[in-house]
């Protein structure tokens, strides 16, 4: 039997690793503290910043497109190759395909990296208006935006001929204005009077594709990534004969601008310091610091070699230390002419948000760093 939904009505039901890895997989490449947090579904939590968040932008879309679009949230965020990537037209060199970036769990199958994952499959149930949040997983670098789960809503909407005709103008015009237009509402409706603005960029499951900043903090921070479907995708889904929009937000960019949220690993917390902050339906409430510990920082140099990745880095580092790790940051970089090496210094932060850690147990996780960079990435400690 196929497993293709997890838990339901925000329930918390694991899956454990044995049930789809085999011990003597080479392929996969998921840790254990990541594994950990499959099926978890903060999304799914009413009062957790990601709910409440979820729950608003729902919201926004009943209000304007009145009993229209279907939601779906609980789908396995273990997908096929084919999902994750073949089905939205990523190309077989696409470097989101490669074990540096993406979680494999087989050889063909992988922790989705977007929501994307589930167009073409809800494209072919005969959905033409939806929208589906969930958990998604890439390896990435370390620092107070960065996690390797976050959560993304994809949201997509189909056009048919007769709309456009309707509407005076060509389907791929009609779904890009109708998609601005809906974006911009909906970041109104979360923030009030915002500054935004769009930036052309490229996905390859979308044509044009654009990105939507809000200027946050005296910074533009890219909220979410969208654009007109690419025919392909609708002619290979039942589809052929309409245009569609689409589009994939960061649920906790959004909601770190919402609720004042310092670092991304706070959504992980389960201290009540944290988890008390926020209710059911309050998208304005701001979180409230609870002290901040001292950090701790250490540095690392090694000559690297050809196969050096800091994405490898940051997994034994995030293996090693968990949450405690606030970010890795390269912070010297040099060649040697004569040897035609390099070398790279990284810092590490390590800080704990509920508590003070001791010298003794900093040394150790550090320690145990340097031991596994030597043994796995292929690296001259110096
Ligand atoms: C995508 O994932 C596309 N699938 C989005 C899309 C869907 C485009 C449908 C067109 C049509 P991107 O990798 O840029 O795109 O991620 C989308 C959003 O996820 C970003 O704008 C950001 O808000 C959020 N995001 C991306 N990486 C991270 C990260 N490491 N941590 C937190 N949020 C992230
Ligand atoms: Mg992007």
């Amino acid at each position: 039997a196929s497993v293709t939904e997890v838990g339901g009505g925000g329930s918390s039901s694991t899956i454990s690793r044995e049930e789809v890895v085999r011990e003597d997989d080479p392929t996969n490449n998921v840790p254990d503290t990541v594994f950990g947090k499959i099926g978890l579904q903060l999304h799914n939590r009413k009062s957790h910043p990601l709910g409440i968040l979820k729950n608003a932008i729902y919201s926004y879309f009943d209000e304007t497109f009145p009993g229209v679009f279907h939601k779906v949230d609980n789908l396995l965020p273990i997908v096929s190759v084919k999902a994750n990537f073949d089905d939205v037209l990523t190309p077989p060199d696409h470097v989101s395909r490669s074990y540096n970036d993406t979680y494999y769990v087989t050889a063909d199958t992988v922790l989705r990296c977007h929501t994307s994952a589930h167009q073409a499959e809800l494209l072919r149930q005969g959905l033409t208006h939806f929208l589906v949040t969930g958990d998604v997983y890439r390896r990435d670098a370390i620092d107070a935006t960065h996690y390797p789960v976050f959560h993304q809503m994809e949201g997509l909407r189909v056009f048919t001929q007769q709309e456009w005709e309707a509407a005076g103008m060509d389907g791929t015009a009609l779904a890009a204005q109708e998609l601005k237009k809906t974006l911009e509402g909906l970041a109104r409706h979360l923030f009030g009077d915002v500054q935004m603005r769009w930036v052309d960029t490229y996905f390859p499951f979308t044509d044009p594709s654009y990105e939507l900043e809000i200027f946050f903090q005296g910074k533009w921070m890219e909220v979410l990534g969208c654009g007109v479907t690419e025919q392909q995708i609708l002619c290979n889904n039942g589809c052929a004969g309409t245009t569609a929009w689409a589009f994939g937000l960061g649920l906790e960019r959004l909601a770190m601008v919402l609720f004042d949220i310092p670092d991304i690993r706070l959504f992980w917390s389960n201290d009540s310091r944290f988890t008390s902050q926020f209710k059911s339906g309050q998208l304005g409430t701001k979180f409230k610091s609870f002290s901040k510990y001292p950090p701790c920082y250490k540095d690392i140099s090694f000559w690297i070699s050809d196969e050096f990745s800091e994405n490898n880095l940051c997994e034994i580092v995030r293996g090693i230390a968990g949450d405690l790790v606030e970010e890795v940051v390269l912070i010297d970089e040099f060649t040697n002419p004569k040897k035609g090496k390099t070398s790279h210094c990284y810092r590490i932060a390590y800080r704990s948000m509920e508590r003070s850690l001791t010298d003794d147990e900093i040394n150790a996780l550090q320690a145990e760093v340097r031991q596994q960079v030597e043994s796995k990435l292929k690296i001259t400690l110096r």
